[in-house]
């Protein structure tokens, strides 16, 4: 079984957020678009304290119950089944969707039988490298859709890349999210 993962596509994360990635919200579309072709669909959100040790790091982002942490509004909301939340305790950063505390990612993937993940969202050189690396260190067979991830700095999306491939994640474009053949 194939899942869709859409990873951290929140309005902090976008133009006008507090973090944001310079492009991220061009992404949008493109998930919207490669949803129809997955029958299951999950989302990551970073759901952080406001004195999470995270700001240590980073300027304050996400924090739980704000404007900030709402999933973008033109995403297809709709349309994902299961909402998965990291960095909710104080001491803790919630970079990979397998450290979520709502919810155990890694049970929810072993209950559908899931085999392959397809990897969305944002930002690439930071969660969603986190997440795919994971990935591939539990066993899962890890797709990245080229055109629906989006980074903060160039260079480090384009090595954050070059790890992923490294690991064994293989980098797809949206024309390859065709599975009706
Ligand atoms: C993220 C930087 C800091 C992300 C989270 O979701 O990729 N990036 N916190």
């Amino acid at each position: 079984m194939r899942l869709l993962l859409v990873v951290d596509v929140q309005n902090d994360f976008c133009p006008g957020g507090a973090l944001p990635v310079p492009k991220g919200d061009e992404v949008v579309p493109v998930i919207n678009d490669v949803m129809s072709e997955f029958d299951l669909i999950a989302a990551s959100q970073d759901w952080h304290p406001e004195d999470s040790v995270h700001f240590d790091d980073w300027p304050p982002h996400c924090v739980k119950n704000t404007k900030g942490a709402e999933l973008h509004s033109d995403l297809r909301v709709d349309r994902i089944d299961h909402f998965f939340r990291k960095g909710i305790s104080r001491d803790t950063h919630g970079y990979s969707v397998f450290d979520a505390e709502n919810r155990d990612f890694n049970q929810f993937l072993q209950e559908n039988n899931i085999s392959d993940i397809y990897i969305t969202g944002l930002a690439a050189e930071y969660c969603v490298l986190q997440t795919s690396l994971a990935a591939v260190d539990y066993g899962y067979n890890v797709y990245l859709i080229e055109e629906a991830v989006s980074g903060i700095d160039p260079e480090d999306v384009k090595q954050a890349k070059e790890k992923m491939r490294d690991k064994g994640v293989e980098i797809i474009s949206k024309k390859d999210v065709d599975f009706s053949a």
